[in-house]
């Protein structure tokens, strides 16, 4: 890993080293852009010729029903099952907790405001599946779905070589009791959920990860339907002292780095013999991974920065702005209110970002590429839209009358005014006392 030194670099090196441009490849937008028009004008069809040239499989049916589902889930082993449930009991308690009611407000006397939470109707989960099955991304797209009360929750995973989905993802089906889940993968499989076809529902906002096709057609369908949130390689950037371990941290830095040879592992680091200890850590854990080539490809791709203290290595975490930030220090506790942009932050040595990918409780689907300067994770109000009320009685509308009417004048907007002014002539309001 490259070891840069923060006081060392110019704005534009800065600006550099945390741009995560993935460069625009043409193919893959046509090849979407082309797999999107043929599902629109050709529905199902469309989806089972897909089947067969992507996934090898001739599919009788584009759907696994609840029936099959719980026969699939059956072969689960009992200590996945076991460690499902209790990913599923905590990231459930975590997210009931943000359904809140607020508090109806009287601006002006007579005049109230209040806003009211309502589930959006019909919700996509696009869940990967082939070779990368993740069931952690059906719990953390699934729970906040319904508990924000999603009517319909129409779930597409890839078919498996035997044209099913394999028993963790139909346990989680289960547990959610999620009535079908469609076995189509790719941009096929937003195409459909986006404009429906005779077998799977139209949807109004999409939400997953997916390869470079999923999520170029999440960003080409946009003008029909919503999305969670732009999407790109994952990333972490653990911000270390010399209170580190840094066999914990090259842990860190490599569970991020197996997810995808494009995915980022930044060290920011106040020590360089913390530095130093953490790559020697890295090589030697690296060499037992299974997936070691996809992890030794993202950490070439990744790189230190050695900063002068932590809050110096605050400012830059916040120019990065990560995915998921991991405070390895002790003093973590200081440091928590110099944070500005960040997807989810893991505090301390002994809170690895894998407990928040799988089960402490909070979501794994977080804006990545900067984009949590603008954005937040997934949560259950992803799934909600807030609407607001109004009502104003005799009292509201004589006190904040003139105030529209002078403003309404003032854009030159007559029907505007009038709308209130009919109403203050109304009798039964110049009767009423205040
Ligand atoms: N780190 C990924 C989520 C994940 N990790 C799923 C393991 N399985 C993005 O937050
Ligand atoms: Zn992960």
């Amino acid at each position: 890993m490259k070891i840069y030194n923060f006081k060392d670099l110019n704005k534009e090196e800065l600006k550099e080293l945390c741009s995560r441009s993935i460069s625009d490849d043409n193919l893959v937008k046509s090849r979407t852009e082309e797999i999107i028009n043929n599902v629109k004008s050709n529905g199902d069809n469309a989806l089972l010729s897909y089947a067969q040239q992507f996934d090898n499989i001739e599919l009788s049916s584009l759907f696994i029903g609840k029936e099959e589902l719980a026969k699939l889930s059956k072969e689960i082993p009992a200590d996945v099952k076991t460690a499902i449930d209790t990913a599923y009991q905590n990231i459930y308690t975590f997210h009931a907790s943000q359904l809140k009611t607020e508090e109806k407000v009287e601006t002006m006397p007579g005049v109230t405001c209040w806003r009211e939470s309502r589930a959006i109707e019909r919700v996509g989960l696009y869940i990967p599946g082939g070779t990368a099955v993740l069931p952690s991304t059906f719990l953390m797209l699934g729970i906040p779905a319904k508990i924000a009360g999603c009517k319909e929750i129409v779930v597409c995973s890839p078919p498996q070589n035997d044209g099913k989905v394999n028993c963790y993802i139909a346990y989680v089906a289960t547990l959610l009791n999620i009535e079908k889940v469609y076995l189509v993968g790719g941009a096929q499989a937003v195409a459909a959920m986006a404009y429906g076809t005779e077998t799977i529902p139209q949807v109004y906002k999409i939400f997953g990860p997916g390869n470079r096709y999923v999520t170029e057609a999440k960003k080409q369908v946009q003008n029909s339907v919503a999305i969670d949130m732009p999407a790109g390689p994952s990333e972490v950037l653990v911000l270390a002292d010399e209170t580190a371990i840094p066999s914990y941290v090259a842990a860190d830095l490599l569970a991020q780095a197996e997810h995808g040879t494009d995915s980022q592992s930044i060290l920011t680091v106040t020590s360089n013999k913390t530095a130093i200890e953490v790559i020697k850590e890295v090589e030697k854990q690296l060499a037992d991974l299974p997936r070691k080539d996809i992890a030794k490809a993202a950490i070439d791709n990744s790189y230190i920065v050695l900063v002068e203290n932590l809050v110096q290595g605050m400012e830059y975490s916040n120019i990065y702005a990560p995915e998921h930030l991991i405070l390895a220090t002790e003093n973590y506790q200081s440091l928590i209110p110099l944070i500005i942009n960040a997807g989810s932050v893991f505090l301390g040595n002994l809170t690895p970002e894998s407990a928040g990918d799988y089960a402490s409780g909070t979501n794994h689907t977080l804006p990545t590429s900067a984009f949590a300067k603008a954005y937040s994770g997934v949560s259950v109000d992803t799934f909600i839209k807030k609407i607001t009320f109004q009502h104003l009685d005799n009292n509201g509308l004589k006190n904040i009358g003139k105030t529209v009417e002078v403003l309404a004048q003032a854009e030159g907007l007559q029907a505007h005014k009038n709308a209130v002014t009919t109403r203050l002539k109304s009798p039964s309001l110049s009767s009423t006392s205040l």
